[in-house]
């Protein structure tokens, strides 16, 4: 049975790309979403994200009639649920939103439907969701009951793409695709195939779950290492930068770069959701998460130090006189997102402990955050420079790497100046 008309519920960053994605190979797109406010951009042919091409994509989608978007589900073909996964206070995930997801569309399922859950889970949320589904709809059969002949088909196939690169990695990227029974697996590969030219790899929904999270457990793991190092490193007086770029010329080492902490809604994120199921096997998992946390309050460590030696070299001076300028608020280079930051952490701290003058230098915005536009200004980049006694690089956006200080004391926690 061929995919007539196909329904993405949550249009965030994924969800929105990839009913657009679907719709640029003229599909029938039912894109759902529980923000009225989101919906009504996208019926206007706009976008609510920034991510490169989606606006063109999303545009002529909606102008062609391929994509169209509402807050409650309609009958379709398939089902793609991209709504976020985040943990809880405990680091517990918290899969309300798929459980709401859920709710919304076992009305409106028929026989022949194939639900796919593409947001980061835990292991065993797939089998989960497929309960919920069940319980909600018992006049029709689900894998873990009727097998391969079930009335709905329910796989797991997470998604891989890179902020900022998403519309072409959404095609040429390899795609993990997790079912239940084999033929939901089928399926999935048919409906991916509409705009998927990377290779689509079947496996069964665990291993599908379990994959995602590894990726984005392993890039923890080895910043978490890079930034042990930054630390062991500063302690013995060596440049970590260029100690990692002497130990990759190893032909089998490859370590990656410290910097401030972890951000982003998937690295710091996803390690949690295995250290939760398996708590007392995720050992290196689990530490490395805290490495990668406590990286944060190390650099505010660093600028308090910074403060006390500026005032040791200029007795005439006090704390108030002392101006500080932090350089990218972004959780990493050349992007807007300033979402779980540690940038954004370590200038917080900064604010809430300094007496003197707070400078933010970021590029690609036009203003702060309301939690900090109070108590800190925004300025360009020579302001920064020049009107600062200490300079905190936290980002390593482009615009930065051609800064030259000029006597300042300054933290650099990307290697800008190694
Ligand atoms: N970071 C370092 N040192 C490094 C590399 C990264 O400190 O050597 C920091 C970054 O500055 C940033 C954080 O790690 O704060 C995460 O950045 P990232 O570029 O590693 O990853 P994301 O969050 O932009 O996107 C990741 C991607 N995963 C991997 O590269 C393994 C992407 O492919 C995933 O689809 C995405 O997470 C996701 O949705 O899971």
């Amino acid at each position: 049975m061929s995919f007539e008309t196909i329904s993405v519920i949550g249009l965030g960053y994924i969800g929105l790309p990839t009913a657009a994605a679907f719709a640029a190979r003229k599909k029938k797109v039912i894109g759902v979403d529980v923000n009225q406010q989101t919906v009504d951009i996208i019926n206007k042919g706009e976008i609510h994200i920034v991510e490169p091409e989606l606006d063109m994509v999303v545009h002529a989608a909606v102008t062609e009639g391929y994509l169209r978007a509402t807050t409650s589900p309609e009958p379709a073909d398939a089902f793609l649920v991209a709504v976020p996964t985040p943990f809880k206070e405990n680091h517990e995930p918290d899969l309300s939103y798929i459980q709401a997801a859920v709710d919304a569309i076992a009305p409106v399922l028929k026989q022949g439907d194939l639900v796919i859950l593409e947001s980061t889970s835990p292991v065993g949320a797939t089998e989960m969701m497929a309960e919920w589904l069940a319980s909600a709809r018992p006049d029709l059969t689900f894998p873990q009951d009727a097998g391969e002949n079930s009335d709905i088909s329910v796989a797991h196939c997470p998604e891989r793409v890179l902020p900022g690169h998403v519309m072409r990695e959404l095609v040429e990227n390899d795609r993990i695709v997790g079912g239940m029974t084999s033929s939901c697996a089928r399926r999935s590969v048919e409906l991916y195939r509409t705009f998927v030219e990377g290779e689509c790899i079947v496996t069964d929904a665990r291993t599908a779950e379990m994959c995602k999270l590894t990726e984005n457990a392993f890039r923890d793991v080895n910043i978490a290492f890079a930034n042990e190092l930054s630390v062991i490193c500063d302690k013995l007086d060596i440049n970590v930068w260029e100690l990692i770029g002497l130990a990759n010329r190893h032909p089998r080492v490859s370590i990656l770069q410290p910097g401030p902490g972890v951000g982003g809604h998937c690295i710091a994120v996803d390690p949690w959701f295995i250290v939760s199921r398996t708590p007392d096997l995720a050992k290196l998992i689990k530490t490395a998460r805290e490495v990668n946390d406590d990286k944060p309050e190390w650099v505010v460590e660093k600028v308090k130090l910074a403060i006390a030696k500026f005032l040791q070299v200029n007795p005439n001076k006090s704390v108030k006189d002392v101006t500080i300028a932090c350089f990218g608020l972004a959780f990493k280079a050349d992007i807007d997102d300033l979402r779980e930051s540690p940038a954004m952490e370590i200038t917080r701290k900064l604010c809430d402990y300094h007496a003197g003058e707070m400078l933010v230098v970021e590029p690609n915005v036009d203003s702060l955050p309301s939690d900090l536009s109070e108590i800190a200004s925004l300025v360009g980049l020579m302001e920064g420079v020049n009107q600062s006694d200490i300079l905190v690089f936290l980002v390593d956006h482009k615009e930065f790497k051609f800064i030259t200080p000029v006597g300042q004391e300054v933290i650099d926690t990307r290697g800008l100046f190694s």
